[in-house]
């Protein structure tokens, strides 16, 4: 079967299946509870789902730790399950995308314990083992991790380590050896066999190591990026990927390009490269931290977003293609982010963020919870978090005496955990999520924000969101139109065009709290406004207003 460009005209939810329904009451999300809620996801009008990991998995980050790619988790339910979740999507219309996490396995994988029981393992190469420094006692090289500690695991008491970027248990494996490559399309097989409709590749650009193995300079985080992001086989494995698997399914990839920049993604998607379908670029979600650290947070500044948006737009417009989102499961919440604090204004402001970014060039994704406008966490102790990254960053910052109100703050606002909060369906006491305590606290705000409360109230984010994507749908300008900032140096409202042939559409957002004075009224003589968070055509923008004009 030939490949088609579906993909493009696609409105990506995402499911992170621990948060989102507990269908058999263990506290945990799983797979009967995601069936449960489909018609829900139906009448919001996405029409296809990334569904994050499911396989089997002793769940140290959550599932991107895989023992088994070719079962479920048990308490999310069984093959069958899933296999009848994925026909009750497809009866609908909806199409499914799993995560593919290979970059590295669990290391409870079957693959890894022999490894690591036996030096002459046949599953020895299929992971990065190299004999430390100083007879053992210092890892291989200086590199340092994701997760704020050093890149090596030292097996045993032996000289050897282990290579890994995430937590402990989450060995790399070696993209060099053919074997581990052509084990991955064995498993991409499996489930393309099974109907599933394409893959969200999980750190994809790290698969390829330079294979010297060098220390790198000292660096405040990362240290050996620069051999180990975008490395030096990574588009040969991509392409071999497509060749020999994804060009015989309808299918698409979207890649987690972390730390790419312009250059490197057009390699990635360009469509005659025939290496993936779409890529997440992460620049905007680094416009209020310094040195692309999260937990260095720095006050958000509206031109230094628009900045970005600009290049990604232009960069990819007509030769590549870019997936949209401001949120998902390694993020904070969007509202009280970009300059939204003001929690009386919760509402304006998750709807004017999510006209800004939907009506980009783009694949939209939607988080789970996104739709409801669900805010951060309201953590009260460190217990509280169950995510290893923020629990590693705790002791780190606390072993390098990072003063505690500091430490504390980075880590109640940045926390990953602030996007995996139950889902809140309802305003009962685990918020319709479950009917015993979930694996992680539900947010006490569940007795406003909810599903339930949103379905009932016509101005609500939900019914906004399906007004966006009932827009989007069918809009050749929005797909294909170009991009045009309007205002570049303005620092509180985002205006910009998108235009194709002789048809144009005009977005504009106040990112201020203030009243500010719309400075193109006169372009718009000729345009009607169609989508507004106000209902508002005068020329003097609300707080968080956003409008929507066209001139067809
Ligand atoms: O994330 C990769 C990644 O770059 C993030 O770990 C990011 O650095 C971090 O979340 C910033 O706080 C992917 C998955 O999305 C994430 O959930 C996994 O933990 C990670 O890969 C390892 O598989």
């Amino acid at each position: 079967m030939k490949q088609t460009d579906w993909y493009k005209d696609a409105i990506i939810y995402q499911i992170y299946p621990r948060s989102f329904c507990d269908g058999n009451g263990d506290g945990l999300g799983d797979i009967p509870g995601i069936i449960s809620k489909l018609d829900y996801l139906k009448e919001l009008g996405v029409n296809c789902f990334w569904l994050s990991p499911v396989y089997d998995s002793p769940q140290e980050d959550n599932g991107y730790d895989i023992s088994n790619y070719r079962d479920i988790y048990k308490p999310f339910g069984t093959l069958n399950d899933f296999k009848k979740m994925l026909n009750e999507m497809h009866k609908r219309g909806i199409r499914l995308i799993m995560d593919l996490v290979v970059n590295h396995t669990s290391s409870e994988h079957p693959w890894f314990k022999d490894a690591i029981s036996d030096k002459n393992s046949p599953y020895r190469d299929y992971y990065i083992i190299k004999k430390g420094r100083k007879n053992g006692k210092k890892p291989p090289n200086n590199w340092s991790g994701f997760f704020g500690e050093g890149a090596w695991q030292r097996i045993g008491d032996s000289e050897d380590y282990y290579l890994r970027l995430f937590a402990k248990g989450q060995p790399d494996l070696n993209w060099e050896n053919p074997k581990v490559r052509e084990e991955v399309k064995d498993i991409l097989r499996y489930w393309l066999d099974m109907g599933v409709d394409g893959f969200r590749c999980d750190v994809i650009t790290l698969i390829s190591k330079d294979q010297r193995f060098k220390s790198d300079a000292p660096n405040i985080a990362l240290r050996g990026k620069k051999y180990f992001v975008n490395g030096p086989r990574l588009h040969e494995y991509l392409h071999e990927l497509y060749t020999d698997v994804y060009q015989n399914y309808d299918c698409m990839t979207v890649g987690e390009t972390v730390l790419s920049t312009v250059e490197q993604a057009k390699l990635l998607v360009l469509p005659q490269r025939q290496e993936l379908s779409m890529i997440f670029n992460f620049d905007h979600t680094d416009t209020d931290n310094y040195f692309g650290i999260k937990w260095f947070y720095r006050k958000f500044k509206l031109k230094r977003l628009k900045k970005v948006v600009r290049k990604w737009q232009h960069a990819l417009h007509g030769c590549g293609w870019n997936s949209l989102f401001i949120e998902n499961h390694d993020q904070r919440r969007c509202v009280g982010r970009f300059n939204t604090d003001d929690k009386k204004l919760r509402i304006e402001s998750a709807k004017m963020l999510g006209t800004t970014y939907f009506l980009l060039q783009g694949t939209p994704f939607i988080y789970e919870g996104q739709e409801l406008g669900m805010t951060n966490g309201d953590f009260s102790s460190i217990e509280d978090f169950m995510d290893v990254e923020t629990h590693n960053i705790h002791a780190l910052g606390e072993r390098i005496k990072i003063l505690k109100p500091i430490l504390k703050k980075s880590l109640y606002s940045c926390s990953r955990d602030n996007a995996r909060t139950p889902m809140q369906w309802d305003d009962s006491e685990y918020a319709g999520f479950s009917n015993v305590k979930p694996w992680l606290k539900v947010n006490e705000n569940k007795s406003f924000i909810n599903a339930n409360e949103a379905m009932k109230d016509d101005n609500s984010i939900f019914h906004y969101y399906q007004k966006l994507i009932a827009f989007r749908k069918d809009n050749e300008v929005i797909k294909n139109g170009e991009y045009i900032d309007l205002l570049p140096n303005d620092n509180n409202v985002f205006a910009y065009e998108r235009r194709l042939g002789d048809k144009s559409i005009v977005i504009i957002s106040s990112f201020s709290n203030k009243n500010r004075r719309i400075r193109l009224i006169e372009k718009l003589n000729s345009y009607k406004l169609v989508l507004s968070n106000y209902n508002n055509d005068n020329d003097v923008l609300n707080p968080y207003e956003t409008r929507v004009y066209i001139n067809y």
